[in-house]
């Protein structure tokens, strides 16, 4: 752990209804995955959610109506920030895993797209922020090559138990200009490294740092209500819109 902790932004990703049969229990409530994110202006470009489908998660309660699916570790954490029914202590309604996760329908605060899917990404970390990530194909090399290998690999879909309506519909939105990359930044700096697939952890942590550098600082925003504003500017506004309008909370570690 760092000295100074990292403030994430959960984005209340919702489940929508009606619920598989193991989160049928919760139905009188509203659930969402939380994604923690430390990018909220990318989130026009939301195009599914990640899991790590072998990791354990649970659906805790947050207060009377709201429920979040994070890792255990992660609610903990939200119990001691104001994020539980009981104060420091998270009550676990459904224990789970990211297999039970996959093909969720979700509606997501911002997306254009009105109803994603949440997919396998081996990537997630379930010792990171809540283990659930907001997928950003055109800003995020991570994100691109994890949603790349499953359109692009029936195999490995048939493995997984992903559908194809789940990701073969979905065409990556352009949502910020970068300086250096264009519009679709992420593909272009995966394609120019030649990164195969999203195993390749060396080049796709080289290719992130390179893309932000001028992406945050220089990118402008192509869509949305901060059109032809910068990205350093927008982020702001974002994300005090999320939190006023309780589509996001603000979750540090
Ligand atoms: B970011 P930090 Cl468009 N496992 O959000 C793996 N990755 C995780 C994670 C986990 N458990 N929790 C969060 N993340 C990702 C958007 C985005 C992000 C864009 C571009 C870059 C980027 C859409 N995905 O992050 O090292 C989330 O992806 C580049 C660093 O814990 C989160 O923000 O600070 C970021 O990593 C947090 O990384």
């Amino acid at each position: 752990e760092g000295v100074t902790p990292v403030e994430y932004m959960l984005i209340k990703m919702e489940v929508v209804p009606p619920f598989p049969l193991k989160l049928r229990a919760l139905e009188a409530r509203r659930v969402y995955l939380a994604a923690a994110t430390v990018r909220p202006e990318t989130m026009y470009g939301q195009m599914n959610s990640w899991v790590f489908r072998k990791g354990k998660y649970g659906a805790f309660e947050i207060n009377e109506t709201e429920v979040y699916i994070v890792t255990e570790r992660a609610a903990l954490n939200m119990a001691y920030q104001g994020l539980s029914c009981v104060p420091e202590k998270p009550t676990c309604l459904v224990e789970l895993t990211g297999h039970d996760l996959i093909g969720l329908p979700l509606r997501s605060p911002l997306a254009l797209n009105e109803i994603i899917y949440c997919l396998p990404m081996l990537s997630v970390l379930t010792d990171t922020g809540t283990g659930i990530v907001t997928s950003v194909p055109s800003d995020s090399p991570d994100d691109y090559m994890a949603l790349h290998d499953l359109k692009s690999k029936p195999a490995l879909r048939a493995k997984y138990g992903v559908k194809d309506e789940w990701v073969l519909p979905f065409e990556i939105i352009p949502i910020i200009n970068h300086p250096d990359f264009g519009d679709n930044s992420a593909e272009k700096i995966c394609l120019d490294m030649k990164i195969k697939s999203q195993n390749e952890r060396d080049k796709l942590d080289k290719a992130k740092k390179e893309v932000y550098k001028g992406g945050f600082y220089l990118g402008t925003m192509i869509v949305g209500e901060y059109a032809g504003m910068k990205v350093q500017e927008a982020k702001s506004l974002v994300k005090t819109k999320l939190l006023e309008l309780g589509q996001a909370v603000i979750y540090c570690e």
